[in-house]
């Protein structure tokens, strides 16, 4: 990487690494934001049937096998050097594209997301992943942002999930965990343009949205190639509370070289 793709200061790639996540001082440009925009845009009117928190796979530009009709704008998105330059200097090189999802709360009855570790969910081994979570739309305490528990990546513990029986939650596990101090979580209020990375194993989740304002944000998933995206452990199942196919997601290589064997073939049309 030479210094011109260098986007996150020493210190700021210190912080991720100690507390499990950053928002760095950057933003898309108006233009890209008012593109992703008209994207939700769009994906909300082909998406009709299905809740706005629950557009996965919404990079796969066609209808995917996950039931959802995604637009090309996201994977765009997932390839903006702007966002795969810090990934890289948190993640390192070799990067691999496995997952996108749109977490668009409405005004007035958006869900909520329990408190949850996103290793809890995926089949990658080992289980490493740097999350993109960019702002569409302003993301604050008010409207139900991403609060984060910072430092409890740390040592890669894997907490203990219980299912959660209530209805109208996007995911359906939550972390219950004697060591989990939920006290010190903070919230991520980001301006629309505005992103967070965080790591896989850092404990984070959202309040609903009661207020009247709607918040958009998409979730880009990025894994080093020296992981293995294991499509024998995790098929296909609506374990997290919704229908996701691993047997068939694509994986797009963004960077570098694929270490671990992955299958970049499936799931291409
Ligand atoms: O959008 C949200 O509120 C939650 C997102 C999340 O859990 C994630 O990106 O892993």
């Amino acid at each position: 990487m030479n210094m011109t793709n260098m986007k996150l200061s020493s210190s700021e790639i210190r912080q991720y690494h100690e507390d499990g996540y950053l928002i760095p001082k950057l933003s898309l440009s108006e233009l890209k934001l008012s593109e992703l925009k008209q994207a939700v845009e769009r994906v909300l009117v082909a998406n009709r049937g299905i809740r706005p928190e629950h557009l996965i796979s919404v990079h796969i530009d066609r209808l995917n096998d996950e039931g959802v009709r995604g637009d090309q704008t996201f994977f765009e998105l997932a390839s903006n050097p702007l966002i795969l330059d810090c990934v890289e200097q948190v993640m390192g090189p070799d990067i691999i594209l496995w997952g996108c999802q749109l977490f668009c709360k409405p005004g007035s009855d958006g869900m909520e997301v329990p408190m949850h570790q996103d290793g809890n969910y995926w089949p990658i081994r080992p289980l490493a992943t740097c999350t993109a979570w960019i702002a569409i739309d302003e993301s604050s305490l008010e409207n139900g942002c991403m609060t984060v528990l910072p430092g409890s990546h740390r040592d890669g513990i894997s907490y203990k999930h219980r299912k959660d029986e209530r209805e109208n939650l996007v995911l359906n596990q939550k972390v219950e965990d004697e060591r989990v101090r939920f006290e010190q979580c903070i919230p991520l209020e980001l301006d629309p343009g505005c992103f967070s990375l965080h790591d896989v194993h850092l404990v984070h989740g959202s309040a609903t949205n009661s207020s009247d304002r709607r918040r958009a944000g998409v979730a880009i998933r990025y894994m080093p190639a020296d992981s293995l995206f294991d499509r024998n452990l995790k098929k296909t199942g609506k374990g997290a509370g919704y229908l996701v196919n691993y047997a068939e997601r694509p994986l797009w290589l963004m960077r570098g070289k694929d270490r671990a064997g992955n299958d970049l073939e499936i799931g291409h049309l």
